[in-house]
This record gives C-alpha cells, sequence and structure tokens, in this order.
C-alpha cells in the first residue's frame, strides 16, 4: 500500500508515520509537510529512506497534490494549523490550510478515486458542562460527546475544523469520495509542541520557569496518548465503513490543574509551585469522548489505559530530548508573555 500522509512532521501526523513504519512494513509512505513551525523534519529523520519520503510542500498547491495522490491508495490527511491560541491572535493560516487546505486534497481525491481518511477533533462539538454542574454528576445522556453530537466550535481553529468535516462530508455525498472522518480527543505524547499544555509546563520547569495555568485549572480533557490515536486511526483507515464518522478516546479526563498538579509532583516539584495567568477567551469548559462505535464496530481498544503512567513517559522524553526543543523555548515564552500568559 502506498499512504500519502498530510502533516506527517508535526507532532500526531509523525507518530503516524512511525506507527505504520514500525507495525506494517508492506506500507510506503509519503509525507506531505510544509513544515510551519510546527513541522520538524527531526520527528521522521531517522526512518526516511526506502519506505519513507518527505515532500516540503503545501496542501494547498493543487498542482503538487495532483502529483501525489496520483502515486498512492489512500491519504490520511493530518496537516492543519493546530493551536487554539494561535486561532485567537491571527485566524488566516487557519483558514487556509485547514479549510482550502482539505478542500484541494479532497478534489484531488476525487480526481483519482483515491481513499481518503480527515483526521478531526472532539473539539468541532464545543463544550460540555463540567461533570460538577451535571444532574448525577453526569452519568447519563450528554454526558460524552458521540458522532450524533451538534457541531458547536468555539474558537476560530476548531470552526475551521467543523467546516473541513463539512467539506468532507459534502464531497462524499455529491461525489462518491470514499471518505472517513475521526475526531479525537486531546494527545499527548512525544514530538508535541512545546505551545501546547502538557510539553509547555515540562519545559517551563526543565527551565527554571513557573508552569503557567489559565485561570483556575478548572476545564477538563480528555486525554489520549498519540501512540492510541495512530492504532485508531489505521483500524478507521484499513477496516471503517465509507461515509462514517469514528470518535477517538480513551476516557482520560482531568481537569488541567490536576494535570499540571501530576507534572509537578513527577518531576520533584511542590504541587503549588504555578502560576495562574490570564485564561483563553471562549476557554471550552470540558471534552470528553463516548468511543464505544470504534470499539465494538472496529474492536479498536486503547493500550495507554493510565494517565498517569503516559505522562511520566512524557516527562521523560522532553528531559531527555533537550536538543529537540531548546533552541524554541525562547520564542514561544516570550510570544506567551506578550499576551499576558
Ligand atoms: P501540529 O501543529 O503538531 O502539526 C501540524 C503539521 O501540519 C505540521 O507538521 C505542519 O508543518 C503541517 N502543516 C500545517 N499547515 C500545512 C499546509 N498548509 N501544508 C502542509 N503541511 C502543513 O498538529 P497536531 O497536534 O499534530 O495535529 C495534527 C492533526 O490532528 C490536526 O488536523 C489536528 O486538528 C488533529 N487533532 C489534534 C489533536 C491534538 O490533541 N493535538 C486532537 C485531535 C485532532
Ligand atoms: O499554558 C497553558 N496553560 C493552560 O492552562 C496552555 C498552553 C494551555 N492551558 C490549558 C488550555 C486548555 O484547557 O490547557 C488545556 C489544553 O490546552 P492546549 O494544549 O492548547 O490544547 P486544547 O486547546 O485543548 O486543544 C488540543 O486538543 C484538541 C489541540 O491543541 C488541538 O489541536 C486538538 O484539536
Amino acid at each position: 500500500m502506498k499512504l500519502l500522509v498530510t502533516g506527517g512532521a508535526g507532532f500526531i501526523g509523525s507518530n503516524f508515520v512511525h506507527y505504520v513504519y514500525n507495525n506494517h512494513p508492506d506500507v510506503e509512505i509519503f509525507v506531505l509537510d510544509k513544515l510551519t513551525y510546527a513541522g520538524n523534519k527531526a520527528n521522521i529523520a531517522t526512518i526516511l529512506g526506502d519506505r519513507v519520503h518527505l515532500i516540503v510542500g503545501d496542501i494547498c498547491d493543487a498542482e503538487l497534490v495532483d502529483q501525489l495522490v496520483q502515486k498512492v491508495d489512500a491519504i490520511v490527511h493530518y496537516a492543519a494549523e493546530s493551536h487554539n491560541d494561535n486561532s485567537l491572535q491571527n485566524p488566516a493560516p487557519f483558514l487556509h490550510s485547514n479549510v482550502v487546505g482539505t478542500y484541494t486534497l479532497l478534489e484531488a481525491a476525487r480526481k483519482y478515486d483515491v481513499r481518503f481518511h480527515h483526521v478531526s477533533t472532539d473539539e468541532v462539538y464545543g463544550d460540555l458542562p463540567l461533570r460538577e454542574d451535571l444532574p448525577g454528576h453526569g452519568e447519563g445522556v450528554g454526558e460524552k460527546f458521540t458522532t450524533q453530537s451538534r457541531y458547536n466550535p468555539s474558537s476560530p481553529y476548531s470552526s475551521t475544523k467543523a467546516a473541513s468535516d463539512m467539506l468532507v462530508h459534502g464531497w462524499t455525498r455529491s461525489f462518491g469520495v470514499r471518505a472517513t472522518i475521526s475526531n479525537c480527543s486531546n494527545n499527548y505524547g512525544p514530538y508535541q509542541h512545546i505551545e501546547k499544555f502538557i510539553p509547555r509546563q515540562i519545559t517551563n520547569i526543565l527551565s527554571g520557569i513557573k508552569p503557567k495555568l489559565y485561570g483556575t485549572g478548572k476545564n477538563v480533557r480528555d486525554w489520549i496518548h498519540t501512540e492510541d490515536h495512530s492504532s485508531a486511526v489505521w483500524t478507521i483507515l484499513t477496516k471503517g465503513k465509507i461515509g462514517e464518522t469514528y470518535l477517538i478516546g480513551a476516557d482520560g479526563e482531568q481537569d488541567n490543574k490536576t494535570v499540571l498538579e501530576m507534572i509537578l509532583k513527577d518531576m520533584g516539584k511542590d504541587s503549588s509551585d504555578y502560576e495562574q495567568v490570564k485564561d483563553r477567551p471562549g476557554h471550552d469548559l470540558r471534552y470528553a469522548i463516548d468511543s464505544t462505535k470504534l470499539r465494538k464496530e472496529l474492536g479498536w481498544s486503547p493500550k495507554f489505559t493510565d494517565f498517569e503512567t503516559g505522562l511520566k513517559h512524557t516527562i521523560q522524553w522532553y528531559t531527555d530530548h533537550e536538543d529537540w526543543w531548546q533552541a524554541e523555548k525562547q520564542a514561544v515564552e516570550a510570544k506567551y508573555a506578550r499576551n499576558g500568559q
């Protein structure tokens, strides 16, 4: 099988490329990545060669996309602008990469009748109330997102991802593009950019900077190890039903304050040794995924079921790979500081 993986030099895309390289030796992978600030050739450098190729380019470049799509059996589409905070400062690149980029790929998939898997996010559904504010602490209908949940995105990032999902629906129904969609919860693990919550706090501590918690830290995220996301995407790509959406999650709900306290404790610091900073405007309260459909219909299950163990591995990875993040640290923190965060 020949696969085109867009955004395969970013966090989740590069983990997927490693996953396929390690588990499916019969697959040849073409990574198309623009190498934006979030893309890093180093993420896949050790496996580039006969089976993994990197093409540096933009998914909005229709001519380049055409050349690549006609060579492959399937497209797995990860490339996107992915950070909510950046989308609040400047939404324009999110419209370009997330909407026009997805459109460009869909047109090529349509032209060459190539299987298309679209990687999306649970944030398209907006947010859920905190469990403490639900009757019976949320043991009922509406407690988690399902494929029946209403699209209700909150930020420029999530609204452009929602738009991209809608394009996939339209191209599937009207043009018969053989597509599936997955909406996954918050990933953690190696190669995540240090602008994101968990790596930012780990690398702050390693740099002697106090971790920064937005608001009171009551917001809940549903954490999944990125390797489990990879196995889920592979399962959907190979066993999923065309036209279907699958929600990916590993029952990993944690509030931000608890996660930060775990990181501080694991790194030998006092659990109160952090600063509360300005909250994110429009900050989603809680995400939670019901992945029953994926588990029951396609037989998928996550391997990293203990969040604290996965978090420890992640802390160790950033500790061991200072050369991977050190050069960018100062600029990332300066950008946050300008925004009071
Ligand atoms: P990331 O920002 O780490 O990586 C994105 C990659 O896409 C980078 O390598 C970047 O260079 C590339 N890219 C961006 N615009 C491009 C363009 N126009 N052309 C070619 N390449 C381009 O993002 P991530 O966290 O790895 O997320 C990957 C995908 O997974 C995104 O679609 C995101 O919406 C989705 N997702 C992320 C999470 C999460 O927790 N991070 C959860 C669910 C879904
Ligand atoms: O310094 C911080 N302090 C803090 O409290 C940062 C960077 C974040 N936060 C909070 C905001 C969120 O409640 O931590 C939580 C996680 O923040 P992010 O890492 O920015 O992730 P989130 O906004 O939840 O979105 C992520 O998950 C869904 C990914 O970035 C998206 O690409 C994905 O779709």
